[in-house]
């Protein structure tokens, strides 16, 4: 028996099959050439956004890297506007200037996403300077991956926020791989990242992120922290993803990672875990309508996206420097 009440599992639930199916649709659609930009999907990394929505509301901020969508949904980013946004579309979350990698929603707290690895960093960093300024109640997030623990705008950032005891949390997503290197061939053996962020002065734990109780006693703790101390946290989870770095194939025959791993994190994958919980107390029969209410929000995201028409390109300016900053 978990120690968490069924209802906030099935909320984690339906959030986690969410944005799971959403991806599979991308990768099943992608090939039809209409997504033209680059996409990095999230698939196996679900539980921790899933978590993590239960404990912030649409006025606490939050920013992201290239892989975000499972972020902008769990933040209450609109699911029609980030595919439209896929497709390059005006109505999308970014008016279709920014594609997959550049998400944003301010009305939600979502407050931007970007290629550059580390990019966002300081400026989640910035927005809680901004919250501690005018006195909010506030937190601000940044997601970002074990790789962007490896740029000097990570220590920087770190350091800055510790200084000033900024209401930020840093949820640090480890997938254990940066493109096709592994931590082991880019980080000394046995050095944590979060005995990193801790040795910077930032309170700082850890927990398995493919472990659904660890994953929300800590990620709440954490976020509790932030919000009663008003000063960072750094979390360190654990996870995985299934899909190749860019793209909706699986690259597990280029070699860079063992099959048996792949394996090892395929079986105990949470969503099946915990639709296979969830069974028992609420039947097969009502997950299933569940299941089938949110594959319908997601068909109807493609079909609006695919409806919705271009940006005109005489607009640019007036979307980047009114509407969208
Ligand atoms: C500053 C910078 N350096 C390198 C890259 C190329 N790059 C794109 S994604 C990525 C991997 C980042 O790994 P991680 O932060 O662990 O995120 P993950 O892809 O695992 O989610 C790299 C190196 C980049 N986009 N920006
Ligand atoms: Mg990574």
């Amino acid at each position: 028996m978990m120690n968490i009440d069924i209802k906030t599992l099935l909320n984690i639930y339906k959030r986690a099959y969410r944005i799971r199916n959403t991806e599979e649709e991308i990768a099943k659609r992608y090939s039809e050439q209409k997504m033209r930009c680059p996409t990095h999907l999230s698939i196996g990394q679900e539980l921790v956004p899933s978590v993590y929505a239960e404990f912030v509301s649409n006025d606490d901020y939050a920013v992201s890297t290239h892989r975000a969508h499972a972020h902008y949904l769990a933040k209450g980013g609109n699911l029609k506007a980030m595919i439209a946004e896929i497709y390059g579309k005006e109505s999308g979350c970014s008016k279709g200037l920014g594609g997959s990698m550049h998400l944003i929603d301010k009305t939600v707290g979502f407050m931007g996403s970007t290629a550059i690895v580390g990019g966002t960093i300081p400026i989640g960093v910035g927005l809680a300077l901004s919250i501690q300024i005018k006195k909010e109640q506030k937190i601000s997030t940044v997601f970002l991956g074990d790789g962007a623990s490896e740029e000097g705008v990570f220590y920087e950032s770190l350091n800055f926020a510790a200084i000033k005891e900024l209401p930020v949390i840093f949820i640090c997503e480890n997938n254990l791989y940066s493109v096709y290197s592994g931590i082991n061939v880019r980080q000394p053996k046995k050095r944590k990242i979060y005995e990193l962020s801790k040795s910077i002065g930032v309170e700082s734990f850890y927990a398995d992120g493919y472990n659904i109780e660890d994953t929300y006693t800590k990620l709440k703790h954490a976020i509790n922290f932030v919000k009663n101390h008003k000063k960072p946290v750094f979390i360190e989870l654990d996870t995985y993803r299934f899909r190749e770095h860019c793209g909706p194939n699986y690259d597990n025959d280029l070699g860079y990672r063992d099959i048996s791993e792949y394996e090892k994190y395929l079986e105990k994958d949470p969503l099946i875990f915990l639709g296979n919980y969830l069974k028992k107390s609420i039947s097969e029969d009502n997950l299933d309508s569940y299941r089938n209410m949110i594959d319908i929000e997601i068909r109807e995201a493609f079909d609006f996206a695919e409806q919705s028409k271009w940006p005109e390109y005489q607009d640019i300016n007036k979307y980047l420097y009114k509407e969208l900053v």
